[in-house]
């Protein structure tokens, strides 16, 4: 069996570049932690683009960035800042990001964007082809790639080709609204085996196929003429352990070496006795539905103010793609809204929400998790949320209440959490009421039942399900083929 190459907009490295010289760390994406084990496990490379404009990057510096990123298993692309202006937050996240998470009123129909990602497509395209030795198999990720099954095809018609997708499929009557919507496509058809977190993000997309390219689907199956491709869901999990062990060792961590943030949430949780914490993190997106989730909140003490000076929302909310004029916007709306909320409630012993606007260290994040009675995740959609499992997972004493929205791909698996409308003022209202008020009992009996399905399904048997299915897939093809 060949190698395998994974190919993703981001490599899982951040380069950092600082007086002459370079530093390289792993990055913390969902999708890299994700694929980092099995990356490191096999015989795989990982093509992507580092994050750094090629202009960012000083001549003299370039050779090492390769070499650097050469020891760790992966090949970067180059994209220039203009590729990055129109691919990146251009077609990706000004067409197809909206437009997947049904935000059409976002969506830009933009031809000079799409001319940039059909040849940044193309550029990842030669990338792959380049290492490509028959064998191979390739697994491609993600909505800013969706051109490169068929690219990668063309070349290579007999390699092995698997594609995931990590945001929503939107339904038909949504993605017919596109004007490339054949090519986008024709594009992912070049693979073999088309992954999608729900079963109803993989139906929204045969449909599309069924209706736009009129394609016979015969259950999850695209019968292309020449070739069958197939659809199927497999719900990304986490490394369950990873977490988990991570929230042992901080619960038995000596109290000397403990974090900042960790010695003022315990401040909280025990000195001012009673204030219970909710937390909420997510990128700074308008899918996460962070400002009504900020709005709602205030609702919340408004109708119960039995709660006020008793509970705190910390909100972590992580900059992302602040180029886009929607991401500038909604980073100013919630300026104002925490401002507003605070100004209108916050007494002198007591700041009703706590706002960090950056990214935190993986121990912070876990101070979070476990710090807090209440997880409050409200995507208006959200392609699977890794967040809301994270959450479960670090519960070690299984305490804990998920609310969570139902416009997830997670809900699906989390059902036992509370699920929630996001649009639903009321509803998030009450449920937080709720979870505050939930017995202890009932916690850990909806927790242990998520935790057990988290663990079994993990990050590591996600990669490796999608691979077998992949490799059956192709197995079938070419035995029909010599038959
Ligand atoms: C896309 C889809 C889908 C967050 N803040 C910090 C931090 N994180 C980590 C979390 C988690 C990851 O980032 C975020 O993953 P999500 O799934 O919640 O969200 P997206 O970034 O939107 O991911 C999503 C995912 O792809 C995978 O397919 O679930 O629907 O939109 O792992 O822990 N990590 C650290 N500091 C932070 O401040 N260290």
């Amino acid at each position: 069996m060949g190698k395998t190459i994974i190919i993703s907009n981001r490599l899982p490295l951040q380069i950092n570049i600082s007086e002459n010289d370079l530093e390289v760390s792993p990055s913390v994406g969902g999708l890299a932690t994700g694929l980092k084990s099995f990356h490191q496990e096999g015989d795989s490379i990982w093509i992507g683009w580092t994050g750094l404009a090629s202009e960012e990057i000083p001549e003299n510096l370039k050779p090492k960035v390769l070499e650097k990123a050469k020891s760790q298993g992966c090949i970067p692309v180059d994209l220039t800042s203009e590729e990055i202006e129109k691919f990146y937050y251009g077609f990706s996240n000004r067409t197809i990001w909206p437009l997947f998470h049904y935000f059409m009123e976002y969506t830009e129909f933009d031809a000079e964007h799409w001319e940039a990602y059909k040849q940044v497509n193309q550029k990842y395209a030669d990338a792959v082809i380049e290492k490509l030795e028959d064998g191979d198999t390739v697994w491609v990720h993600d909505y800013q790639l969706l051109l490169l099954p068929a690219l990668i095809r063309k070349e290579k018609p007999k390699v092995t080709i698997g594609f995931f997708n990590h945001i929503p499929f939107p339904s038909y009557e949504v993605f017919r609204t596109l004007p490339w919507r054949e090519e986008i496509l024709r594009g992912m058809l070049g693979a073999d085996l088309l992954g999608f977190h729900t079963y109803d993000y993989e139906r929204h997309f045969l449909r599309s196929v069924n209706r736009i390219l009129h394609y016979d689907i015969n259950f999850n199956a695209v019968n292309k003429g020449n070739r069958i491709v197939k659809a199927d869901s497999f719900p990304m999990g986490i490394d369950y352990n990873k977490f988990r062990n991570s929230a042992l060792e901080h619960k038995s961590q000596p109290k000397s070496e403990t974090t900042d943030i960790q010695k003022k949430l315990d401040y909280h949780k025990y000195v001012s006795k009673g204030t219970k914490l909710i937390i909420s993190i997510d990128r700074l997106d308008y899918t996460k539905g962070i400002a009504n989730r900020i709005r709602a909140f205030g609702y919340f003490l408004e109708k119960y103010p039995e709660y006020q000076e008793n509970v705190r929302l910390i909100m972590l909310a992580v900059p992302s793609r602040t180029n886009v004029p929607q991401y500038q916007l909604l980073k100013k709306e919630i300026d104002e809204l925490v401002g507003r909320i605070n100004g209108k409630f916050a007494t002198v012993n007591w700041t009703p929400i706590w706002y960090f606007y950056r990214s935190m260290p993986f121990d912070n994040l876990i101070d979070l998790y476990t710090s807090s009675d209440v997880a409050l995740i409200t995507p208006v959609r959200d392609g699977m949320n890794l967040v809301a499992k994270e959450y479960i997972a670090t519960r070690t004493d299984n305490t804990g209440v998920l609310i969570l929205s139902e416009m997830a791909g997670a809900a699906q698996e989390l059902s036992e959490a509370l699920l929630i409308n996001p649009n639903n003022f009321e509803q998030i209202v009450d449920s937080i009421k709720y979870a505050l008020e939930m017995p202890e009992e009932e916690q850990i009996r909806r927790n242990k039942i998520m935790q057990k399905r988290l663990r079994r399904y993990s990050v590591e048997k996600w990669a490796k399900d999608f691979m077998t299915n992949l490799r059956e897939t192709t197995w079938t093809r070419k035995t029909f083929r010599t038959l």
